[in-house]
């Protein structure tokens, strides 16, 4: 079993902000799980750097465009850390590695006849990167999307002959139904196709900053050219002496967001074709998480900083908020306040005082002693790990953690209906106070593997503080598995309260 999961790579003129930690996070608790179950992952993330916007901003203050980009990648690259997002790989485009395989892509891609010479004149929206038609723009010529002029270029251009590829590509759409997901994001991707497919340039004139095409050396690589190779050529270069193609290619998994649909799901299959590389085995299309009904976007000067959450919060509830604030998949608005919320409401109260008051109980009327004793079990817990694991593998991050968080209630529901505090009353009830106390801790155990890519801090504390095993392995979401064990002690709060006030 190979897991490979990429996010695109990010744009660097300007800091990370919360959309950029969304898909990170979120594909962090995909790899996290998939290695749970005992596949071989590899998870890739990075930035894109041959961007003519992050041209233009080194030129705005006064530095060579590498240097701009050497400074900036370093609070890119603590992205991934401040998530905890388990990374394999964080690629620059402008990594020796990278540049020379792009530049070996496209002379493939120029050999096998799909290449040729033309003039580009037309709109080019700076934000989007994105050659533009006349229909794409409102009727004062803005980029709808980033409210900016759009501006003329008139270029003699390299350009990718993509209208040879439609028929192979509603080929592949037809024989893999499930090569981009959701299902309205391959149909939106799929009409895309057959409505019809222009030739695109897929080089630049008069930019210095981008990788030299190999036959003319005169133009760079459209940015979009260059960065869409990164998914395959990190696999030569990533673990030096290793062609992670082997292993990993095409058992890649895309996560990106609908606004560079068109790029990933028709562009790039296309361009791997050409080059005569297998397609990926699956993309999928996330929504916009939007705050305050705005996309938070860097364009639009809507900024909130990730990694200030992180501080207040810790990284385990801004990754839970995130999986749970929208449904993964969809467009979705969320707040801010909601973080506060949920830590409060769910992480702290349903979760942390129900490991509070289990190992209270235990410590309290059995000495710390962990007995088998004599009570049916609540819930089933190999269903809900079945139910789990299918959901993670259709990408229902939102799901599988709701159903995960049904059960927390569940047990808390158990706690109040067995009441262990009358059960202690009466030795004649002990050994059914012993099975109620087993149940909770098997239970805990078992969610807790199961939380363990949400939230992959919290899932060893609790196992820790129940002193079970911290093999996070997938077989143990069932029921049975705690070890009838001595010693343990009430347990410190999971969310402490924070005092701190909300970040506006
Ligand atoms: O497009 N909600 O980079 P980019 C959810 N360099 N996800 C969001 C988001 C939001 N509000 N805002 C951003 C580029 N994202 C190219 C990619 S890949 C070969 C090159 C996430 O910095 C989401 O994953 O504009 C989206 O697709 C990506 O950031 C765009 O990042």
């Amino acid at each position: 079993m190979r897991f490979y999961l990429t996010t695109p790579i990010y744009y660097v003129n300007s800091t990370p902000h919360i959309g950029h930690a969304y898909t990170t996070a979120i594909g962090d608790m995909l790899v996290r799980h998939q290695r749970q179950r005992g596949a071989d992952t590899f998870f890739l993330t990075g930035v894109d750097e041959h961007a003519t916007k992050v041209w233009r901003v080194a030129q705005e203050q006064g530095l060579e465009a590498q240097e701009y980009a050497d400074r900036i990648a370093v609070p890119w690259r603590e992205l991934p850390e401040r998530m905890n997002a388990s990374i394999d790989f964080f690629i620059r485009t402008s990594d020796e590695g990278h540049k020379r395989f792009v530049r070996d892509f496209l002379q493939r891609m120029y050999d096998n006849g799909d290449i040729y010479q033309d003039v580009y004149a037309g709109w080019y929206c700076v934000g989007c990167e994105e050659f533009k038609s006349e229909e794409e723009l409102t009727e004062d010529g803005l980029c709808p999307i980033h409210l900016t002029k759009a501006e003329w270029i008139e270029e003699k251009n390299w350009f990718f002959r993509l209208s040879a590829y439609q028929d192979k590509l509603l080929a592949l759409y037809d024989e893999r139904p499930d090569f981009v997901r959701p299902d309205f994001r391959y149909n939106e991707a799929r009409s895309f196709i057959a409505g019809g497919l222009r030739d695109f340039s897929i080089s630049r004139a008069g930019q210095p900053w981008g990788i030299p095409l190999p036959w003319d050396e005169s133009q760079v690589a459209y940015v979009w050219a260059d960065a869409l190779v990164n998914y395959l050529s990190a696999l030569t270069y990533a673990r030096p002496g290793e062609d992670l193609r082997e292993s990993y290619w095409p058992a890649v998994h895309h996560l990106l967001a609908k606004d560079i649909l068109r790029f990933h799901c028709v562009y790039w299959p296309a361009m791997l074709l050409s080059a005569g590389y297998e397609p990926p085995q699956q993309l999928f299309v996330h929504g916009y998480l939007l705050l305050d009904e705005r996309k938070i976007s860097k364009s639009l000067g809507n900024i909130v900083e990730p990694l200030e959450l992180i501080d207040v919060y810790g990284s385990d509830a801004v990754r839970y908020w995130m999986a749970r604030a929208i449904s993964f998949g969809q467009d979705g608005s969320a707040s801010i306040e909601g973080i506060r919320e949920r830590y409060e409401n769910e992480l702290a109260n349903d979760l942390g005082n129900l490991l509070s008051r289990t190992t209270a109980m235990i410590a309290q009327y059995r000495d710390g002693s962990l007995r088998q004793g004599d009570a049916e079990p609540p819930l089933d817990l190999a269903g809900l790990g079945a139910d789990v694991a299918e959901r993670l593998d259709r990408f229902d991050v939102t799901g599988a953690l709701d159903a995960v968080w049904e059960r927390v209630r569940a047990l808390n529901q158990y706690v109040t209906a067995e009441a262990p505090w009358q059960l202690a009353k009466d030795d004649a009830n002990h050994a059914r106070l012993d099975g109620v106390l087993y149940n909770l801790v098997d239970g805990l155990t078992a969610l807790a593997v199961a939380l363990a890519p949400f939230m992959p801090e919290t899932a060893p504390r609790i196992l820790s503080a129940l002193n079970q095993s911290e093999d996070l392995a997938w077989e143990r979401v069932r029921n049975g598995v705690a070890e009838e064990i001595d010693g343990i002690a009430a347990a410190q709060p999971l969310f402490p309260r924070i005092e701190l006030p909300a970040p506006a």
